[in-house]
Parts: structure tokens; sequence; C-alpha cells
């Protein structure tokens, strides 16, 4: 066997046995493109998440409302920051990734270029947004490159919270006033669909599920993940007692899954290639953000310069 033939067999043999592929292993150069793709994607989605949220923080209806998103989105943060982190460890650098984001070279996920309206959305962003994206993260904790899959562990555990604070915001407004069950009706309606699109094209049409599930960077199909999603969110629809905004979402007892309608897949193409609502806002205030502090990445840089020459002064 040649040392080609022997690297190839060897990452095989790992992928076959569900075991890591870890930074230092060999791969195969489409693997690593791959999941920088994904991985870094998955980041600027965490990030630029931040933003429709953060359009509500001075005006949360109560200070334990203001102090739990504060710390929502905080969490949001911290977990683009990981995925970054899990990116870097492919020889990429961040500051290619932000380039990567900011020119439109690189997607995030569309369902933050709508615009969020009312309080309702911080709701529904919580519920669906949060609750499609833990499906999807569950099982990307099985993903085959460990310092993703371990980034999905934490990932989880707080996304969980987030999802569960949304629901209660929807509760507490489809228990209240006439006006309150409608702003929260007008949320489900308008974030139902984009949360179904989060999940991605239908497998027919996704150009790198097929290569992404045989290397096990993703575990279960487009398709599969929106399809445990639907099944989900139904019941959860019904004891908030609100209109679902699927009328074919009945529940199929051969299938044992809930039916559903067809997307809106121009919308779809229409916002991941740049056209929806808040595109163009959502990377200028990224890029405005990055400017202002590129003053704190200078200060660092010198410091730890600094600290650097100090270590190589005492050394010699
Ligand atoms: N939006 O071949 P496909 C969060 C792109 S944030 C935009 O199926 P793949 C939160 C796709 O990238 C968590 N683009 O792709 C934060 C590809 O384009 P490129 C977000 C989409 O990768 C703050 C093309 O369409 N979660 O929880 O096999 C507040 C063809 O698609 C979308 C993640 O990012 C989309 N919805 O599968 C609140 C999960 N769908 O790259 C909450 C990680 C598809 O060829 N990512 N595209 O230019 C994934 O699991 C997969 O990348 C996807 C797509 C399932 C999204």
């Amino acid at each position: 066997m040649t040392d080609a033939a022997e690297q190839i067999s060897h990452f095989e043999s790992i992928i076959s046995m569900d075991q890591c592929i870890e930074p230092k292993d060999w791969m195969p150069e489409a693997y690593r493109k791959n999941l920088i793709r994904q991985i870094s994607q998955h980041a600027h989605s965490e990030i630029i998440g931040m933003q429709p949220e953060g359009n509500w923080l001075t005006r949360a209806p109560s200070l334990r409302r203001k102090a739990v998103l504060l710390s929502k989105i905080q969490d949001e943060g911290g977990h683009g920051l990981y995925l970054y982190s899990a990116a870097e460890t492919l020889g990429i650098s961040r500051e290619e990734m932000i380039d990567a984001l900011q020119t439109g070279e690189a997607k995030y996920a569309s369902i933050f270029n709508y615009p969020t309206q009312t309080w309702a959305d911080v709701g529904a962003i919580g519920w669906l947004v949060d609750g499609a994206a833990i499906v999807n993260q569950i099982s990307l904790q099985r993903n085959s490159y460990g310092p993703y899959a371990r980034a999905m562990v934490r990932i989880c555990k707080e996304e969980s919270f987030h999802q569960r604070q949304g629901y209660e915001i929807m509760l507490t407004l489809s228990r209240g006033s006439e006006k309150q069950i409608q702003v929260a009706q007008d949320a489900l309606d308008r974030f139902y669909w984009p949360s179904l699109m989060m999940f991605g094209p239908h497998d027919s049409e996704s150009a790198h599920s097929a290569r992404s599930m045989a290397w096990k960077i993703k575990r279960e199909t487009n398709d599969d993940l929106r399809q445990k999603f639907v099944d989900q969110t139904a019941p959860q629809i019904q004891i908030l007692g609100l209109r679902h905004p699927d009328p074919k979402c009945i529940w199929d007892p051969e299938r044992g899954h809930y039916d559903m309608g067809e997307i809106n897949w121009e919308e779809f193409y229409s916002v991941i290639n740049g056209n929806g609502h808040c595109n163009r806002q959502r990377l200028e205030h990224h890029i405005d953000a990055h400017e202002e502090g590129a003053w704190v990445r200078e200060a660092m840089q010198s410091y730890h310069e600094k600290k650097k020459q100090q270590s190589y002064a005492k050394a010699s």
C-alpha cells in the first residue's frame, strides 16, 4: 500500500468506527474544506443571530426579561467563538472567516435576515429558531470532527435553555389579552416557515449532503431533521392554543409523522442570495461593530507581543 492509500484507509476506518478525526490527523482536503465551510457558516449564524434579538434589549417588557435576553444573546456570542476556534484548528484564520462573511462569500442562517417587529418575535425566535437549531445540533454532537462535535455539547445545553425561555414568552402572551394573543399568532405566522428553511433545501437539491453524510460531518439529512422539528412543534402550538400556520400539518398515523405543506423555495433562495429584508443591514452592522472594535484587537495583540518579549528576555 502506498503512503497516500494508507492515509485514506486510516481516515476511513476512523470514520467507519464512529471515532473522531482530530486536528493533527491526516484528512482529505475536501473534508477539511467542507468542514471549514459548514463550521464557519455556523459561527457566522450565531454572531449575526445576536442582532435581531439585540434589537429588543432596550424594549424588553421587564427587568427580568431584559436580564434573561441579555444573557441569551451573550451565550450566542460565546457559541460563535467556540465555533470560530473549532474552524481555526483546520488551518483558517479568524480574519479570513470574518472577511468571507463581510464580503458575502460565506453564508449565515437565512432566518436572521427577517426583522423582529414585536416582543412576541423574541419569543418566537427562542422557541422556534433555537428549537430548530437544537434539533440539528443534537445530531451534530456525533459529527466526525472532534472539535466541532465537542463544541456542540455545550451549545446544545445552552440552546435548550434558550428554547424554553422563548416558549415561556409565547405561553405568557397566549394566556394574555386579545392583543397579546394576536401578536403571538402573528409572530408564529411570520417565523414558522423561515424556521423550516433553517434545515436547508430538500435532500434531492442539497449540494453537500451526500458527501457530508458519507463523512459523518452531517448525521441526518435536511428533510429528516425538518420532519423531527415539525413533529415536535405541532403539539407545542396546540398547547399555546394558537392556529397552526400550515393547514396541511396533520398527523398521519401510517407514517407516524405530521404532514407538511411546501416551503416557498423562491423566498429561501432569494434570502440566501442576499435579498432578504435585512441582509444588507445585518452585514453593515457587523462591519461597523468590527471596525469600532479594532482598537481592542490591536490592544490585545500588543499585550501578547509584550508578554512574549518578556518571557524571551527571562529565558535568555
Ligand atoms: N440559510 O447543500 P446544503 C442559532 C446553504 S444559529 C443559509 O444542504 P449543507 C441561533 C448552504 O450553506 C445556528 N444558507 O448545505 C443564533 C449551501 O451553501 P454554500 C444555526 C443555507 O451545509 C442566534 C447551500 O445552501 N445552525 O442557533 O449540507 C439566535 C446548499 O445547502 C441554509 C447551523 O448553522 C440556510 N437555512 O446543509 C438564535 C447549523 N440552508 O455553503 C439561534 C450548521 C442551506 O454551498 N449547519 N444553506 O454556499 C448545517 O447543519 C448545514 O450547513 C445546513 C445546510 C443544514 C444549514
